[in-house]
């Protein structure tokens, strides 16, 4: 699979110039409700161009896989569409989908074949409470064991099994780094009470790991919390996750559709207060996403 890509992208690359990949499923309305998902666009965009690096948005569009959007293409990201792991990218292109959006397994590897080594998004999929009984582990950890990449995230989505997600990307190989930080995050709060296996201070020290990552051919996870001002109330959160997580198992909500679910119910059980900090932590997660991805095309000159 070579992606097609947008002018800006194929010439940041080219000339050996900063790109953080985003995907497109936390734009389109299996992500965030409208208006607030435009909102995350712009200011995700507006973040890492105006840090010196090139956005370059993921997604399958009428069958064809794209590395960034021009400008005139970013609104077609923002509405129905059908989501699209990485192992859904070969079906998008043959059965030629209007609009596949892309998860992170789908825009690591995108961003990897193209040779974009940074990726930014909100949260990360990971292993699903109950996978004892159900298997539901994310492609998304999987994807970072594979492809070469930094991806940077607010930790992983608090309704996982957030102890097993972190046990499942040591298995596999992928470092975990705290960004000025020793938690790993819980995407809506700063620290799951899990310790971070290792703190980093700034862009050049990730780009100095990534530099040395053992295989050829894998990536690793930059966790980056919320900001302080933004970040919601922690008990609240876990009585509301759990009864979401209990109407999914009563109406039968199993798979890809629990995310879209739960995100909806968090939503409406915040009284929209989980929009807001979602924009602020997807915004932030782009700014540093952009400073390591200068640091790392500053190292490679160096
Ligand atoms: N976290 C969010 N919003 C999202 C997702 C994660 O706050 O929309 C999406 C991402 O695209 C992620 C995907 O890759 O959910 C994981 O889905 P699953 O658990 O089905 O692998
Ligand atoms: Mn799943």
């Amino acid at each position: 699979m070579q992606p097609k890509l947008s002018a800006p992208v194929a010439d940041a690359l080219a000339s050996g110039r900063a790109v953080v990949a985003l995907e497109s499923t936390i734009f389109s309305n299996l992500g965030l409700p409208s208006p607030a998902n435009v909102d995350a666009l712009e200011r995700c965009l507006e973040a890492i161009s105006s840090r010196g690096a090139v956005p370059a948005v993921t997604a399958v569009l009428d069958g064809v896989v794209r590395l960034g959007l021009e400008a005139d293409e970013h609104e077609r990201i923002l509405g129905t569409a059908r989501k699209a792991a990485e192992r859904d990218i070969p079906v998008a292109v043959g059965q030629r989908w209007e609009f596949g959006a892309t998860t992170v397994s789908a825009s690591v590897a995108i961003a990897a074949a193209a040779g974009v080594t940074v990726f930014a998004t909100g949260g990360l999929g990971g292993v699903h409470r109950g996978a004892d009984a159900t298997g539901d582990v994310s492609a998304d950890l999987d994807a970072l064991a594979r492809h070469r990449i930094v991806a940077v995230s607010a930790g992983a989505k608090a309704f996982l099994d957030l102890p097993r997600t972190l046990e499942y990307l040591e298995t596999m190989g992928v470092p975990v780094l705290g960004w000025q930080h020793d938690w790993f995050p819980a995407f809506y709060t700063r620290s799951s009470g899990l310790p971070i296996p290792h703190r980093v201070e700034s862009a050049d020290e990730v780009a100095r790991i990534a530099a040395s990552l053992t295989r050829s051919q894998s990536g690793m996870l930059l966790t980056v919390p919320i900001p302080a001002a933004d970040e919601l109330d922690a008990s609240h959160l876990d009585e509301v996750l759990a009864g979401a997580l209990a109407e999914c198992a009563a109406q039968g909500v199993t798979g890809a559709a629990i995310t879209p679910f739960v995100l909806g119910r968090i939503g409406e059980a915040t009284d929209g207060r989980s929009i807001p900090a979602n924009l602020s932590l997807a915004e932030n997660n782009a700014k540093v996403a952009a400073d390591v991805a200068v640091a790392i095309a500053a190292l490679a000159v160096g």
